[in-house]
């Protein structure tokens, strides 16, 4: 229900110094007439008041109006800054909620800015991003993406379908009309190997970027006690995982996130992988190899005091991988290019490798870009029609044709949640005069 007026707490229920109560709908304006000293209301403008129940004085407070149209929701909005205590500002939330409104149900207010046509999809998946921000990259990727990327990026390709498209549905639907460009499979063929060159791009970079933006699944390995624990202690800064002089400590997957400046890894250290006949251990390391199956990273700790047959088998077995190896224990003996010493928490090498090896990555923090899984899962949707096309377009009529191009196209309009038919529809009687 899009005409009911909504109500929340817009900051976080704790106490701090301020709150924000928010209201947006068809009766914000008067609900805040009926609680407060507000007689007048002048769009625009920010004014100090009480909020009253009956007349009890509840809270001093601040009150910003928005017109419809100017405001976030494209509703009247309302929001009170009213001091921060949590029962204050439930106070307020629940004389709201009295005079009518309804509580919002999460993530409504950006619902009604998308419904009401302020933001596009994509724009409200990137508001949502940056509220999640956990690192500088997301924020700043967030942040392009509620100022359009996503439609700068892929609007030029949708132009391009769409006056494909539209020519194609002229040919079929009036063959007469011969002022039109004739629209042969020869003639189509080049713009979709194009638009799938594209898609590929848009993806790939999409798929590179989400790996900087959300981390990289990081797995620790290595023989028993050559520091793996020690390492993601020394990364988190704090003593996570069990470590001792004891070869087979770790017997579970231990997991932890750290923030480094060019690159986010999702750590996990693991049993060290050994032959052995303890049942526990075992289990372990059966838990190790799943890991390794699913990481994007791998670090290899070796005692750099005492390499062996062993070490150098792992580095041969997952060669082909992204694998790094590191030289730990520096403090004993010093020796390889990632030289570290996690024992003393000296283990600036590692961190600078790493930093320096995704350096390019995070300038595609500063492109328009694909943002997230939704947009992305859409993209290779399209892609995916677009290459079955491909695959048949010499034998196909162009009738056929069409309705796989009108399924790609779909597909990226879902990305920016535009409606479909409308917006071919607008395009087709806008570029052609087919009325005459
Ligand atoms: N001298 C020195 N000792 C270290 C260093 N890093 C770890 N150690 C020691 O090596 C032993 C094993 O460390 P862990 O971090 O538990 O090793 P691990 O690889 O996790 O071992 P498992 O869990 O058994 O596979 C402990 O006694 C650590 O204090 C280092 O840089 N220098
Ligand atoms: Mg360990």
């Amino acid at each position: 229900m899009l005409n009911d007026t909504i109500c929340a707490i817009s900051t976080a229920v704790k106490d701090g110094a301020i709150s924000i109560v928010r209201m947006s709908g068809e009766d914000a304006f008067n609900v805040i007439r009926e609680i407060s000293d507000i007689k007048e209301i002048h769009p625009n403008t920010i004014v100090y008041t009480h909020v009253k129940d009956k007349r009890q004085i509840i809270d001093e407070v601040l009150v910003s109006f928005f017109e419809k149209g100017k405001s976030y929701t494209r509703e009247n909005m309302v929001e009170i800054n009213c001091h921060g205590g949590v029962y204050v500002t439930r106070m307020i939330l629940n004389l709201l909620l009295e005079k009518g409104c309804r509580l919002a149900e999460p993530g409504e207010f950006t619902r009604r800015a998308y419904l009401n046509g302020r933001i596009d999809l994509s724009e409200a998946d990137s508001i949502n991003d940056l509220i999640r921000a956990e690192s500088m990259i997301q924020a700043r990727s967030a942040i392009r993406g509620i100022n359009g990327s996503v439609e700068r990026l892929i609007l030029p390709l949708m132009e391009e379908m769409k006056d494909v498209i539209a020519m194609i549905e002229v040919n079929i639907d009036y063959p007469e009309y011969e002022d039109e460009r004739e629209m042969t499979q020869e003639v189509i063929r080049p713009y979709v190997e194009k638009w799938v060159k594209d898609c590929r791009q848009m993806i790939d970079k999409a798929e590179r970027f989400r790996v900087i933006k959300d981390g990289l699944n990081t797995v620790i390995i290595g023989k028993p006690n050559v520091g793996k624990s020690s390492l993601l202690n020394a990364l988190l800064e704090k003593d996570k995982a069990i470590v001792t002089e004891i070869a087979g400590t770790t017997r579970d997957l231990v997991e932890g996130k750290v923030h480094l400046k060019n690159i986010t890894l999702n750590l996990i250290d693991t049993a060290g992988i050994r032959n052995t006949e303890e049942k526990i251990e075992k289990i372990g390391i059966e838990k190790t190899m799943e890991a390794i199956e699913d990481a994007d990273l791998i670090i290899l700790v070796v005692d750099a005091s005492n390499i062996d047959e062993e070490d150098r088998r792992l580095m041969e077995t997952y060669q082909d991988r992204n694998l790094i190896t590191v030289y730990n224990k520096s403090d004993l003996y010093k020796t390889g290019d990632i030289s570290i010493s996690a024992l003393n928490n000296d283990i600036d090498a590692l961190k600078d490798y790493l930093n320096e090896k995704y350096r390019d990555d995070i300038s595609l923090a500063d492109e328009d870009i694909l943002n997230n899984e939704r947009q992305i899962a859409l993209m290779k949707q399209c892609l995916n029609e677009l290459e079955e096309l491909m695959a048949h377009i010499d034998y196909e009529s162009t009738d056929i044709t069409v309705t796989g191009l009108d399924a790609a196209y779909h597909d990226l309009c879902l990305i920016l949640g535009k409606e479909y038919q409308e917006d071919l529809i607008d395009h087709m009687f806008r570029n052609f005069c087919l009325g005459k």
